[in-house]
């Protein structure tokens, strides 16, 4: 437990360059579990952050994302939106509040504040780099989330891990399809 108190990377998270280190480095509680995905996209990186940042469309390419609205801001830290969610998920809607955004490094973050979900005091960040062998891009995203009652650090990493997967996924093909 005094291990989990430490800030923490995972280990998907570092192949990160220096100046992205710190956004992956989570303080984690005892009745927390952080994980990270990365994924490599054949597009370049500004292509895929005009996609990444936009905090008021994350259907554009979360597909378990339903409906998005914005509460409260235009896009700047403090931004509120509400998502709905598709059916088949241990979920309804979830109030999320932007955290992070970083255009120069390419960095956002958002944390989820109420809603009625399993993942309570969920936050991510996302950030990109160019990849090393030239026009690609790197996504890493990283998450801390609450161990929901009656489910296992492992159990709930696997659920999130596979859902940021499949949004990751979901992104490269969106960008590498794209023309710009
Ligand atoms: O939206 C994201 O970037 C990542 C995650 C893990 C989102 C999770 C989710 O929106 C559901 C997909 C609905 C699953 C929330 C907040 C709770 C869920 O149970």
């Amino acid at each position: 437990a005094a291990l989990c108190k430490q800030p923490y990377r995972h280990p998907a998270a570092a192949q990160v360059p220096d100046h992205l280190a710190r956004y992956h480095t989570h303080a984690v509680a005892p009745n927390q579990c952080c994980s990270a995905v990365s994924q490599q996209i054949s597009a370049p990186v500004s292509t895929v952050w005009s996609v990444v940042r936009r905090f008021d469309n994350p259907q554009a390419y979360k597909h378990f994302v339903k409906s998005c609205h914005v509460i409260v801001g235009n896009g700047d830290v403090g931004t509120l939106r509400e998502i709905h969610v598709i059916s088949g998920l241990p979920a309804v809607c979830s109030t999320e509040r932007l955290e992070i955004l970083d255009d120069e490094r390419h960095a956002i973050s958002f944390s989820v504040v109420g809603g009625d979900h399993r993942l309570a005091n969920y936050r991510s960040v996302t950030t990109l780099h160019a990849a090393g062998n030239g026009g690609g891009t790197v996504v890493v995203e990283s998450y801390v989330v609450d161990v929901p009652q009656g489910n296992t650090k492992e159990e709930t990493c696997v659920f999130v891990d596979t859902i940021v997967r499949c949004n990751l996924e979901s992104l490269a093909q969106m960008a590498e399809n794209s023309a710009t």
